[in-house]
């Protein structure tokens, strides 16, 4: 538990509050000393790259002062801190959220606009740093933020990818990936610390201590050296700044000078190369498990640095080990990280001499795991043999922790064979695999699914047997959130604008609760006007966009439609595409008098495929050629345009969000763990069409049924269509056939080309259920359109959301983790800034 802060303490919270300098004159001077000390350039020969880098390089001298003085005192207080472990944190761009969280947009946007720039285009010169694929990843990034922001002490722990998520390119409308080389230019928000290293080991052979039973001399073969990256993460309104430490392989000193002194130029630098290999991609997979023996070796030079980091930050306290877990809890986001497991296990007991019931003791009260999937090709599992090879100590760690488990459920239900195969972490195939999710739930004091709905499944599905043998109460739900500083105050300044002018002051930004006010205002007509207004100039830059990254020309005016995230079977982009191809059908069946009547559409479809996902890439496809047609088709005009935005990405989500009219959440019912760009929708005033799945569900409840269209069948009864598609051949109604019949027909190209789509639903077995859903899927979308004709209902929906949603801010999630699982405290450095 922290302690009181004493008099020392205020005296260092108010010198952490009183170092920025805010005037002009003092800003000016430390761009400009960056641009000439770290640059070499001169105000005169600065372009808006070098001001973009001069800038965020002294934005980033403010946070580094506060970073220090954070953690020092968090240091100093011997305050416990979460240490959230995840391979992916996808954080986006930096610079603007931090002149927002440090309150200095205007100050830096004057000093800039002095010398001829504006600061909306110097934002532009960020890249994102996309180190992750989708939610998972982006969840990451909120939580780190409503740490910092909260004050909670605690640190994300993460890879440094060199190559973060592949760049998509749309090209002749299919898929084609590009590598994303985000560290071509210096990146200003990390820092390198090379005092930070430790030796990750691979490979080899065990010894054993005859003096000691069960600890063991690990021999091994090859060692990387693992090195910090630390990125701050600024807190928005508070002088704390969190920390996400991000390890890269070491290459140095790999090189073998006698190698290249006898001429063999390309062994010399053999082992640089395959330790570079270790951080140098993002596996580009979101919920498929690709089992590649690389991938294996991340995960534990990522566990085995962090863990090593984790335990000398605790040694240096002088605390006996056994009180780690007061000092320490490790959120595991999802089972990527579950070997940090037994790694703390193998520092434990080899390193520290401690005994297995210790160690265990202290493990499992440390750790706590995430789950963020059903999909059954998405659990990690590895095959015993690999993980043998590769972590041999780990491996006999992972057998033992099985066998106390196993023995344990043995003596709690005697003799029943059939459960020790259910609950075994290694599963008895051919060859052997290890569960990683069953290894998470063993190792862990708290297990939780990311959504009502999601974490009920888990007890019923995957986890049914733990929940027995466990009991109940390890399993919890935390329902997801995501940050209102990036997802309302950042990328909506408008509708932000009047959100503050009904609250009174900007401090809904940090306490979401307070947008309840917005309710007060939803049936004031002049409010609502400015309201809708602000959606317009969204819609109005979300069409630029659109011109600039694809050449379409969409009218501001038309209903915008948006499907943005990971291309995914279950997320059923190819329901929507079909969809709009049944609409396109029914535009070129009426009058033009007719057409006329009709409500303008825009339908946007944004996301990247997997780069092996075949049938992922064909949808793609699709949605590409039904674009080509229907929006070069002269009789449609602006009542129907199709966009597919490429290279999605969080800059691109946060153009296109606060412009959405609609979203799509329309994942087969208990597919979808929880989703959030639902959430981001709706908290930008968007409205949902959605299937009773993840935390749409809970969004329902929140914000009322009137204000979400929702469709489709019921998670219970998946499983009984899915059974009766095995054995019976899908009837698709009248509207679905329509639009296999105008791909049949060649409209959209050669028809062959989409077929393995169309069969994907009629001879695989429709496992998605498109061809359940699709009725009720098309009568949802005419409520919307008859919904969105009454235009004050609609802005009071519109309103009503927002004033709603306080539940879905990732403060409250971290506050729920924080109190209910990690057993942490906010901390706060320096007070109150604002
Ligand atoms: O996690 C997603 C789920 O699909 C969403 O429903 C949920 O909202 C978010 C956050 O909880 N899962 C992922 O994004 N998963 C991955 O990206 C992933 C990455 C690597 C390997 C496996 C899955």
């Amino acid at each position: 538990q922290a302690k009181t802060p004493t008099k020392e303490d205020t005296e260092f919270r108010a010198y952490a509050h009183s170092e920025i300098a805010r005037d002009a004159a003092t800003i000016k001077n430390s761009v400009v000393m960056h641009l000439t000390a770290t640059f070499l350039r001169t105000p005169d020969s600065m372009d808006s790259g070098h001001a973009y880098l001069a800038s965020a390089f002294s934005v980033r001298d403010r946070l580094l002062q506060r970073w220090n003085l954070t953690n020092e005192y968090h240091d100093k207080i011997g305050a416990k801190r979460v240490y959230y472990m995840s391979l992916e944190f996808l954080v986006g761009r930096t610079f603007d959220n931090a002149l927002l969280a440090l309150q200095l947009r205007d100050e830096y946007a004057g000093v800039l606009g002095d010398v001829g720039f504006c600061l909306e285009d110097i934002i532009d010169e960020e890249r994102d740093a996309a180190l992750g694929n989708g939610g998972l990843g982006r969840l990451a990034a909120c939580y780190v933020d409503s740490l910092a922001c909260m004050n909670y002490p605690g640190w994300g722990y993460g890879l440094r990818y060199r190559y973060g998520m592949f760049q998509q390119q749309i090209i002749n409308g299919y898929q084609v990936e590009a590598p994303d080389c985000w560290l071509d230019s210096p990146n200003p928000w990390e820092f390198p610390r090379p005092d930070v290293t430790y030796p990750v080991k691979f490979y080899g052979h065990l010894e054993r201590d005859a003096a000691v039973p069960n600890r063991f001399k690990w021999v091994s073969d090859v060692v990387y050296d693992a090195m910090a990256f630390d990125m701050p993460v600024p807190g928005y309104g508070t002088a704390n700044v969190g920390n996400v430490r991000l390890w890269s392989c070491k290459t140095n000193g790999l090189f073998d000078l006698n190698k290249f002194n006898a001429g063999d130029y390309q062994g010399a630098t053999g082992g640089q190369v395959a330790a570079q290999m270790l951080t140098n991609v993002l596996y580009p997979n979101d919920n498929t498990n690709g089992g590649k023996e690389l991938r294996l070796r991340q995960e534990y030079l990522f566990c085995s640095a962090t863990l090593q980091d984790i335990v000398a930050r605790f040694k240096r306290t002088g605390r006996p080990l056994a009180d780690l877990p007061d000092m320490a809890a490790i959120q595991l986001n999802d089972t990527h990280p579950t070997l940090g497991i037994p790694e703390l296990m193998r520092i434990l007991i080899d390193d520290e001499g401690l005994e297995w019931d210790a160690a265990w003791g202290i493990t499992t009260r440390t750790f706590a795991f995430t789950n963020h999937t059903v999909l059954p090709e998405a659990m990690e599992k590895w095959p015993v043999p690999m993980m043998d090879r590769i972590l041999p100590r780990h491996m006999g760690i992972i057998y033992d922790i099985n066998m106390f488990f196993l023995q344990r459920v043995e003596k709690q239900f005697p003799g029943d064979r059939e459960l020790l195969r259910n609950v075994s972490v290694i599963e008895e195939s051919n060859p052997q695999q290890v569960r990683m999710a069953f290894l998470a739930c063993v190792g862990s004091h708290r297990v939780n699914g990311v959504a009502a709905i999601h974490s009920d499944i888990i007890k019923q599905t995957i986890f049914h047997d733990f929940v027995r043998v466990l009991g109940e109460d390890k399993f919890t739900n935390k329902t997801n959130g995501v940050a209102p500083r990036r997802w309302m105050n950042e990328c909506n300044p408008e509708m932000s604008a009047l959100i503050t002018e009904v609250v009174g002051d900007r401090s809904w930004v940090t306490d979401l609760t307070k947008v309840r006010a917005l309710e007060g205002r939803a049936g004031d007509s002049e409010f609502c006007r400015r309201w809708w207004a602000a959606k317009q100039s969204n819609k109005r830059r979300l069409a630029e966009y659109i011109l600039a990254t694809t050449g379409i020309r969409v009218s501001p005016d038309a209903l915008f439609d948006v499907q943005a995230k990971r291309i995914h079977e279950y997320k059923r982009q190819l329901m929507n595409i079909l969809g709009v191809i049944y609409r396109y059908h029914r535009l070129k069946q009426m009058s033009a008098a007719e057409r006329a009547q009709e409500l303008p559409r825009v339908v946007v479809f944004a996301g990247k495929a997997a780069a092996g996902y075949w049938v992922a890439k064909q949808a793609i496809k699709l949605i590409n050629a039904v674009a080509e047609v229907v929006n070069s088709d002269a009789e449609i005009g602006d009542v129907l345009k199709v966009v597919f935005i490429p290279d999605y990405s969080v800059t691109a989500a946060e153009h296109i969000v606060p412009a959405s009219d609609i979203s799509q959440h329309i994942s087969t019912a208990g597919t979808e763990a929880s989703g959030t760009s639902n959430m981001k929708f709706v908290l930008n005033g968007g409205i949902i069409l959605g299937t009773v799945d993840g935390a749409n569900i809970e969004i329902g409840e929140e914000i009322g049924d009137e204000q979400i269209f929702f469709f489709g069948c019921l998670a219970h009864e998946v499983a009984d269509f899915r059974h009766y598609l095995r054995f019976h051949e899908p009837k698709p109604d009248a509207a679905l056939q329509a639009a296999f019949d105008m791909i049949q027909r060649n409209t959209f190209g050669d028809a062959h080309t989409f077929q393995p789509l169309i069969d994907s639903i009629l001879r695989g077995g429709d496992v998605y259920l498109l061809s359940v859903d699709f009725p009720s899927y098309i009568e949802a979308h005419k409520a919307v359109e008859a919904a969105y004709r009454q235009h004050d209902d609609w802005v009071t929906k519109s309103i009503l959301s927002v004033a709603r949603m306080a539940k879905f801010s990732s403060d409250r999630a971290i506050q729920e983790y924080a109190e209910e699982i990690w057993n942490i405290e906010p901390v706060p450095v320096g007070g109150h800034a604002v």
